[in-house]
C-alpha cells in the first residue's frame, strides 16, 4: 500500500478520505486547521465530490455535519478545543439523538497554549457526551483510527470524539494508507424520530445512550488501540494515554520498557486491563497530555487505595504539555533536556506584520481615545489581539471569541461610556452578530470597530464568512445608518479616521466603524498566484 508522509492533522483528511467521507465541516483554529485544508485542496476529494466548508462558527459545523450524517453520509466536524465550547450544544445533543452516516469530531488540544486561551482536555467534553472517544499516540494510528471511528460510529449510531494535541497534529511521520472505501448512499435514519429531541422521544433516546455504554466498554476491551504490554519490574506499572505512549517509548529505543505498561487509545477505559495492571503492580505512574482525567478516576475523590501517581501529586507537572523528557524525569531517568535556548532568540514577542492594517486602525483609536480614562477597549481574539502589546497597549480583554461586543454592553451598563469593542470580520461572523443585536434592542452606547481586513487571518488566511457582507449585516440588525462608518486605515488617513472615530465615540447610542483594507499576507498571496499565471 501506498505510504505518505503526513503530519497528524494531515492523516486525519487523509483517513477520512480513504474511509468514504462525503463532507467536513470546520472553523480553523490551531492546531485542527490543516485536517480541512488537506481535504479543500486534495484533488483526490474533489474527484470524489467531497464537500469541504468553513463554516461560520464551530457550532454551525458541528450542526452541518450532524445534518449529513442524518442524511446517511460520512462526514467530519473539525475545531480546536475552545471550539468545541462552542459547538458544545449541538455535540452533547448529537450523543442523544445519534447518528446515521458516520460523523466523527476532532477536537484538537492545544496542551502549554501554544496559541490558544487555554488547556482545556476534550477527552472530558467526550466523557460528559457519553461517546466513545479515540485518542491516536501517533500519525499512523490517527489514520487508522478515522476507519476505526466511521465503524464504531456506524455501528452504535453515535458520534464518535478524536481527540488529537498539537505535537501530533503538526509533526510529520509515515502512513501507510488502507484501501479506499466508497461513500455510503444517501438514507434516512431508520428511527426518523431519533432527531427529534421533544422531551418524550429525548428521554427514550437518552436510556438508549445510557444502554449502548456497556457496548463502549466491550469495544475499548477489545480494541486493538488499548494494548497491554508485559513488563519483569511490578514495582511500577505505566498508563499511558494518547501521545503519551509515544513519549514513554521514545524513552526506551530497544522497545522495552521494564515495567508493565497499558496503551491507551480508545475510552470508555477498558476495565478489565486497567483491573489487571493496578492489581499486578505496585505503583500506578499516569501519563496524559493534558487534564489527569484518569489519574483523578483511578484515585477516586478520596485518593484511598491503590498508589497512583501523575499529574496530581506533582511526578509529572500539573500543566502544560509532556515531551520525552519530562517522561524521563518522571521515571527517574537522568534530564536529558538540551542546551538552554540562546539569549537572542529569547523573549521575540508575536507582532503584527509590517503594513497591517490593523495598525493603522489602532493608531486612530488610541488618539481618539485621547482625553478619556483608559482601560475602555475591550477586544476579541484574532490578528488585533496583538494590539495589546506595546507599542500600540490599546486594549484591555480578550477572553472568548464574540465577547468584544457583549463586555462592551456590560461595562457600558456599568457606567463605562462610552465602551469599546474591537472584533475582526471572521470573529464578528462567529459570534459578533448576536451581541450586537443585544446592543442595539437595548441602544447601548459603545463604539464598535469591525476590523475588515477579508480574510481569518490568525489561522492563517482562510475565507471569513462575513465577506462582503458586513456593513449589509450591520445594518440589517439595526444600527443606524448615519452611525455606521467604512474607514481605510492608512496612514495618510490618520487625521481624518480619528475624527470620525471621536465623533462615534461622543455618539451615546450604538456606532459601527467598520476599517476596510485586505490582509497585506492574503494580498501578496494573491497577487503571487495572478502573477504565477
Ligand atoms: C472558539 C474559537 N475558535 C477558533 C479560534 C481560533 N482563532 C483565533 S482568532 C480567529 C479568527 C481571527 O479572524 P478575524 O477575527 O477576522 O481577525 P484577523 O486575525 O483576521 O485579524 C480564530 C479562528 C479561537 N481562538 N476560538
Ligand atoms: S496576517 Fe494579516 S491581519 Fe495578521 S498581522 Fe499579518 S497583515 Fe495583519
Amino acid at each position: 500500500m501506498q505510504k505518505l508522509l503526513l503530519m497528524g492533522d494531515e492523516a486525519i483528511a487523509q483517513g477520512a478520505i480513504d474511509a468514504g467521507l462525503s463532507g467536513i465541516y470546520a472553523y480553523p483554529g490551531t492546531p485542527s486547521t490543516e485536517i480541512t485544508e488537506y481535504v479543500d485542496a486534495s484533488k483526490e476529494a474533489k474527484e470524489k465530490g467531497i464537500k469541504a466548508s468553513w463554516a461560520a462558527n464551530e457550532k454551525t459545523a458541528m450542526e452541518g455535519a450532524l445534518g449529513m450524517s442524518y442524511a446517511g453520509k460520512r462526514t467530519m466536524a473539525c475545531m480546536k478545543h475552545v471550539g468545541l465550547n462552542v459547538a458544545a450544544d449541538p455535540f452533547v445533543n448529537s450523543a442523544i439523538t445519534g447518528a446515521n452516516g458516520g460523523l466523527i469530531v476532532v477536537s484538537a488540544d492545544d496542551p502549554s497554549m501554544h496559541s490558544s486561551q487555554n488547556e482545556q482536555d476534550s477527552r472530558f467534553f467526550g466523557k460528559f457526551a457519553l461517546v466513545p472517544i479515540l485518542e491516536p499516540a501517533n500519525q499512523q494510528e490517527a489514520y487508522d483510527m478515522v476507519h476505526y471511528g466511521y465503524e464504531l460510529s456506524e455501528k452504535y449510531n453515535i458520534p464518535v470524539l478524536l481527540r488529537i494535541t498539537t505535537r501530533l497534529a503538526h509533526s510529520r511521520a509515515g502512513v501507510a494508507r488502507k484501501i479506499s472505501r466508497q461513500q455510503n448512499e444517501c438514507s434516512l435514519p431508520k428511527n426518523l424520530r431519533q432527531f427529534v429531541l421533544l422531551p418524550a422521544i429525548a428521554r427514550k433516546q437518552y436510556k438508549d445512550l445510557l444502554n449502548k455504554q456497556t457496548g463502549f466498554e466491550k469495544e475499548s476491551e477489545e480494541s486493538g488501540f488499548n494494548k497491554y504490554y508485559a513488563g519483569d519490574d511490578k514495582s511500577l506499572g505505566i498508563i499511558a494515554c494518547g501521545i503519551a505512549y509515544n513519549y514513554l517509548m521514545e524513552n526506551y529505543p530497544g522497545g522495552k520498557c521494564p515495567y508493565p505498561v497499558l496503551k491507551i487509545g480508545q475510552y470508555p477505559l477498558p476495565k478489565k486491563q486497567i483491573e489487571k495492571i493496578t492489581s499486578e503492580c505496585e505503583q500506578i505512574l499516569v501519563m496524559e497530555d493534558g487534564y489527569p482525567m484518569v489519574e483523578e478516576m483511578l484515585k477516586g475523590f478520596l485518593g484511598i487505595g491503590i498508589k497512583v501517581k501523575g499529574r496530581l501529586d506533582g511526578t509529572l507537572p500539573r500543566d502544560g504539555e509532556l515531551n520525552p523528557n519530562i517522561v524521563a524525569i518522571s521515571l527517574g531517568k537522568p534530564d536529558t533536556r538540551g542546551q538552554d535556548v540562546p539569549s537572542v532568540v529569547v523573549g521575540r514577542p508575536p507582532s503584527m506584520c509590517v503594513g497591517c492594517s490593523h495598525i493603522d486602525s489602532f493608531l486612530g483609536l488610541n488618539a481618539a481615545l485621547e482625553g478619556y480614562s483608559k482601560g475602555r477597549v475591550f477586544s476579541d481574539i484574532g490578528c488585533y489581539t496583538l494590539s495589546a502589546l506595546p507599542p500600540y497597549e490599546s486594549i484591555n480583554s480578550c477572553v472568548d471569541m464574540g465577547a468584544s461586543i457583549t463586555m462592551a454592553k456590560g461595562a457600558a451598563d456599568a457606567g463605562m461610556i462610552p465602551a469599546v469593542a474591537v472584533i475582526g470580520d471572521s470573529t464578528f461572523a462567529h459570534s459578533g452578530m448576536t451581541g450586537l443585536l443585544d446592543c442595539v434592542i437595548a441602544k447601548s452606547p459603545v463604539t464598535v470597530l469591525i476590523l475588515d481586513n477579508s480574510t481569518t487571518g490568525m489561522t492563517g488566511g482562510q475565507p471569513s464568512a462575513a465577506f462582503g457582507r458586513i456593513e449589509s449585516i450591520v445594518k440589517g440588525l439595526g444600527v443606524e445608518e448615519e452611525h455606521i462608518r467604512i474607514l481605510k486605515p492608512l496612514r495618510k488617513n490618520h487625521e481624518e479616521n480619528t475624527r470620525i472615530i471621536k465623533e462615534e465615540l461622543a455618539y451615546n447610542g450604538v456606532s459601527v466603524i467598520i476599517p476596510t483594507r485586505e490582509c497585506i499576507q492574503t494580498l501578496n498571496k494573491r497577487m503571487r498566484e495572478k502573477f504565477k499565471k
